[in-house]
């Protein structure tokens, strides 16, 4: 059911400081800079490989307000991994397989993801505290 891992997100409190830290240090290269409201989030992906079932990224999480998923985690738990995003190739499948099998979903439904992706999230408290996320890419 899951093709690779897609991305890792990784909550900060400054995107841009992040973003110049990485390719400082890993010589990676930003490839897409986006705001999406609905997930309360300023994100980048920075390219990390290319595989035979698609791309690799890292995800670089800033909140757009304190009150999102990614502003109370940093209040709780400070900077540092906030999920594991995994691609899949038919996400609404996964989420019926994923949910018969007695995992809470975050998200019923699909939603708009980075770079064109549809995502969805399944409850860190169900998956051993990992908040792990699906990934259905569109073209990357
Ligand atoms: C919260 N908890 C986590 C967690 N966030 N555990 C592991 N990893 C995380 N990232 C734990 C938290 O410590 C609490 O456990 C419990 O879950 C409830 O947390 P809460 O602070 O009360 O917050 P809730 O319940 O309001 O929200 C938690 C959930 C929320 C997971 C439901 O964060 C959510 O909806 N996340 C999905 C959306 C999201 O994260 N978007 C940002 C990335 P204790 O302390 O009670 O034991 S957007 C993205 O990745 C995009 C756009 C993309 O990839 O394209
Ligand atoms: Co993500």
């Amino acid at each position: 059911m899951l093709l690779r891992i897609d991305h890792v997100g990784i909550a900060c409190h400054n995107l841009s400081e992040k973003i110049e830290f990485y390719e400082s240090v890993f010589g990676l290269t930003v490839v897409s800079r986006e705001i999406n409201e609905e997930q309360g989030v300023r994100e980048a992906m920075l390219h990390v490989a290319d595989g035979d079932q698609g791309a690799s990224y890292v995800q670089l999480l800033e909140p757009l307000h304190p009150d999102t998923a990614v502003g109370k985690f940093l209040a709780k738990r400070g900077e540092g991994v906030h999920h594991v995003g995994y691609g899949v190739t038919d996400i609404t499948k996964a989420l019926e397989e994923i949910s018969a099998k007695g995992v809470r979903l975050v998200d019923e439904r699909p939603r708009h993801g980075s770079m064109g992706a549809s995502i969805a999230f399944l409850h860190p408290k169900d998956i051993g505290g990992v908040l792990t996320e699906l990934v259905e890419t569109s073209r990357r």
